[in-house]
């Protein structure tokens, strides 16, 4: 495979590369880390590395170096799609450069011969009461593969640690494959008749998620490609992709470190946020039968807030700035469907929402972020199911945490063990920095 030989080509440079910056700079200091931060999840500490993708607060997410709109127009894109493959992008993030249409093409066969997903799987979720959470059905989907864990086999085998990536990327492959067809049976189970909807082995990897989802529209394959690319990655330190990390990081085998990484990311506040959203959004329809007025949206927000509970979609803990995820679907609705009432409420919202935020006086970031309109434009194409959307973010989340996985493998990083202290510890800390 193609990847996989730039992968191997690079890898004894960048190993070199990391071995003299720890050697020669290990005592470097890039950061400090005070009470606040012990006591304030860890917001702002410098303790993680990634060189897939990089969140500046002011700029949002580059991956490997490029903004979205960059990525839209280099990656290569199936005939007639508006969307890349996601496949390119795969590629982009384990060999670091954008590929050609072969290169994409390379992952989005190899996806097609691992695409099966075994009938034990589907067993295993049609024994589930009806009232699972689609993100619990999708999270045991991949916990029920681990038994195919290459990476477990040959290191119980015995295999050289240079070699761990290799079957790491194997499984990767193996399970990025199959978790399009998994989320679209979830979504069969749940909503529709539970039969399994064969893929379409002429389209690609996100297209075919759009077949799988029974969805024949050209607009909804390039919405599924283009929200494979935003919710795939966004650094290392988020709960989906630290979770992945921190848990393969004991040698875990990806499918239990992509489980384990799911249920971080079906957490309100993380992933799961986007069907709060569009919960949020129909809730504001309902009352006021339709659009409301700037006021009415205004008051509606207040008494969301006065009520205790957050706004869902809008804030972040890293970005300062509206999230350029949010500023691609913004325009892809504004392109496809602009007098879709739900996604012009979504665009209302935007108008309105930053300012009550703004405000509210301790919010650091009132602005939108990735899943504030993600499920408006799912309901333009009658995927209305919203307990579902953070299992699409899932399949596309994958996309990012396995090729952090791999890399991180490739370089050799450690378990990972952060120190604790104990409160009396960090008081005595206090009284000695005032004493001084
Ligand atoms: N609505 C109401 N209050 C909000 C808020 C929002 N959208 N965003 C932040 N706040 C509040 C926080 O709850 C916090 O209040 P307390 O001090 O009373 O606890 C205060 O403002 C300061 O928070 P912050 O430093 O601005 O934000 P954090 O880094 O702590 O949290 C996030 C970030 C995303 C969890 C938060 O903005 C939030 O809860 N947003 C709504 C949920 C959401 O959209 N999550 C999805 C994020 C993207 C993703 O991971 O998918």
């Amino acid at each position: 495979m193609i990847l996989k030989q730039k992968l191997a080509a690079q890898l004894p440079a960048w190993r070199e590369r990391v071995k003299k910056l720890v050697k020669e700079s290990g005592n470097v200091k890039v950061g400090e880390v005070n009470i606040g931060q012990v006591y304030g999840g860890m917001r702002d500490v410098r303790g993680l590395v990634t060189d897939i993708s990089y969140v500046d607060p002011n700029e949002g997410i580059r991956f490997r170096g490029f903004t979205i709109p960059e990525l839209i127009e280099k990656l290569p894109k199936p005939p007639g799609a508006e969307m890349p493959y996601s496949g390119g992008l795969y590629h982009l993030f384990l060999a670091g450069e954008i590929p050609t249409a072969e290169e994409a093409l390379d992952v989005e066969e190899e996806w097609k011969k691992r695409g099966e997903v075994p009938d034990y799987i589907y067993k295993m979720l049609q024994a589930m009461p009806a009232d699972t959470h689609p993100m619990t059905l999708f999270s045991m989907a991949i916990l029920g593969l681990q038994r195919e864990s290459l990476f477990a086999q040959r290191y119980h085998e015995g295999m050289k640690k240079d070699e761990y990536w290799d079957p790491m990327l194997e499984d990767s492959l193996n399970l990025t494959a199959k978790a399009p067809a998994i989320a679209a049976y979830i979504y069969s189970l749940k909503y529709q008749d539970g039969k399994i909807m064969p893929g379409d082995p002429k389209l690609d990897w996100g297209g075919n998620f759009a077949h799988m989802m029974r969805v024949e529209n050209k607009g909804y394959q390039d919405l599924s490609r283009l929200y494979f690319l935003l919710h795939s990655d966004h650094e290392s330190g988020n709960v989906s992709a630290h979770t992945t990390h921190l848990v393969a990081s004991a040698l875990s085998d990806i499918y239990y470190a992509s489980s384990a990484g799911m249920d971080g990311l079906a957490g309100p506040l993380h992933g799961l946020a986007n069907q709060e959203c569009l919960g949020w959004l129909l809730e504001v329809m309902k009352k006021f039968n339709g659009l409301p007025s700037r006021e009415q949206l205004s008051q509606f927000a207040w008494d969301t807030l006065n009520s205790g509970q957050v706004i869902p979609g809008y804030g972040h803990a890293v970005l300062r700035k509206t999230d350029p995820r949010f500023t691609a679907q913004m325009e892809f609705g504004l392109k496809h469907f602009p007098d879709e009432p739900v996604f012009k409420l979504a665009a209302l919202v935007y108008d309105v929402v930053p300012e009550v935020l703004r405000q509210l006086g301790k919010v650091k970031d009132p602005w939108p972020n990735v899943d504030a309109i993600s499920g408006s434009l799912q309901y333009y194409y009658g995927v209305r199911e919203f307990d579902f959307y953070t299992v699409m973010f899932g399949v596309s989340r994958l996309l990012g945490v396995t090729a952090n996985v791999v890399w991180g493998r490739a370089l050799g990083q450690p378990i990972e063990r952060p120190k604790s202290l104990t409160t009396a510890m960090l008081e005595d800390a206090a009284a000695k920095a005032a004493a001084a």
